[in-house]
């Protein structure tokens, strides 16, 4: 199977999560396009969905499925989303598409996480793949200095000889070389610096499902 197909696989597989008549939290980057697609199939059956970036929202709606401000939903039930690594804990590095700061808000408003990844996501520990965080444009070298005294390399992300902006007119910082052996007090200490929006791990709150996708078939972690 292509990672694609694993992908669309799990995907699938995640339509057994959202429930009927609720309004759903759908995640940003390619396993949560191949979701939104599958998603699509059963929009009759959704009252709609709660998007985590404009490139999510701007999907939902070329399928005709509604889309809600978060402002005006108090509670969903479940919040799908992808991962760039995922541990058996359910402890989660995200934001490799920019969306995290969203990717966390929605999922806080959910009451649960699921999490959708072909199994390559999965990691004993998390930390090779680079840490992103949001970053308020003003505070880029001050946070900076202040990462790199964590340990590891703070790196400013940038696409075309660009900072890259996030939808929250914010750049994404990439801290490389981290082997994370506590994700929830890295995730406290790193979003108490001064200047930093949100860092990219998911621990304090991580999934609580993550349907994996393998040669085997989904496998499905709590
Ligand atoms: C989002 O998409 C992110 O938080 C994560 O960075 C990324 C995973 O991308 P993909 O599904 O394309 O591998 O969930």
């Amino acid at each position: 199977m292509t990672q694609d197909e694993l992908k669309q696989a799990v995907a699938k597989a995640a339509i057994a999560f959202v429930v009927e008549d609720e309004i759903v939290g759908v995640g940003t980057g390619s396993t949560a396009n191949f979701f939104i697609d599958e998603l699509a199939t059963i929009k009759h059956k959704i009252k709609g969905a709660v998007a985590s970036s404009e490139a999510t929202a701007a999907r939902l709606r070329g399928h005709g499925i509604p889309v809600y401000d978060l402002n005006d939903v108090t509670s969903m039930p479940v919040y799908i989303d992808g991962a760039d690594e995922i541990t058996e804990q359910g402890w989660m590095i995200k934001g490799g598409g920019a969306a995290l700061t969203r990717e966390k808000i929605v999922a806080s408003v959910a009451k649960s996480f699921v999490c959708i990844a072909d199994s390559s996501k999965l990691v004993n520990k998390l930390g090779k793949f680079p840490l992103p965080i949001e970053v308020i444009p003003m505070a880029r070298e001050s946070v900076i200095r202040a990462l790199n005294s964590l340990g590891g390399e703070a790196r400013l992300r940038v696409k075309d000889g660009m900072a890259v902006m996030t939808d929250n007119g914010n750049i994404i910082i990439d801290m490389l070389g981290l082997q994370i052996e506590d994700p929830v007090a890295l995730e406290k200490t790193i979003n108490n610096i001064v200047g930093v929006v949100t860092v990219g791990l998911f621990a304090a709150e991580g999934a609580d499902v993550c349907l994996l996708g393998g040669p085997d078939g989904v496998t499905t972690l709590r």
